[in-house]
């Protein structure tokens, strides 16, 4: 009886042992996704959605903000580009490459509760918060969340959508 139960043992052992060897070594999860690496030159720019005020660049490095899933993003803004309050489905996570991304947090613009984000520093937005920004000297912003990202902004005078 205990020699089976030792036998039942090692027949476990060596199952668990064969579906490890059935995977690839150096690889982790799900193969499919290629890698991808960007130095500054890499990324290519084009204008952003009309979702944002007019004068913004966009760059995908990874994903698609459309649809489901995660995404990474980059935009490039000129000096004194103000966003207002508004608020995304998803956590928006920013992380500031260069300039200085000015940001507040409520329903209400309010240019002395902005905090002042220069490069390296990194802000999370979380879904449905109302957040607004505006920049200081020509930055750069990397945003990673989970699509399908949208912004909804609190007045509808400040969505360049409407004013078309
Ligand atoms: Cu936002």
């Amino acid at each position: 009886m205990r020699r089976l139960a030792f036998g039942v043992a090692v027949l476990v052992v060596v199952m668990a042992a064969a579906s490890f060897a059935q995977q690839p070594v150096g690889t982790k999860g799900s193969a499919s996704a290629a890698a991808a690496v960007f130095t500054p030159a890499d990324v290519s720019w084009s204008a952003a959605p009309d979702s944002l005020p007019a004068g913004a660049q966009i760059a995908v490095l990874d994903g698609d903000p459309g649809a489901a899933g995660p995404f990474t993003i980059r935009l490039k803004l000129p000096d004194g580009y103000k966003v207002g309050p508004h608020w995304h489905p998803t956590d928006e996570n920013v992380t500031v490459i260069d300039g200085t991304f000015m940001v507040g947090m409520g329903d209400q613009f309010s240019e002395s509760s902005l905090k002042a984000l220069g490069a390296g520093s990194f802000g999370k937005m979380p879904q449905h918060m109302n957040h607004y920004a505006v920049t200081k000297g020509p930055t750069t912003i990397q945003i990673e969340s989970t699509g399908p990202f949208a912004i909804t902004y609190v007045n509808p005078s400040d969505d360049p959508r409407t004013k078309k």
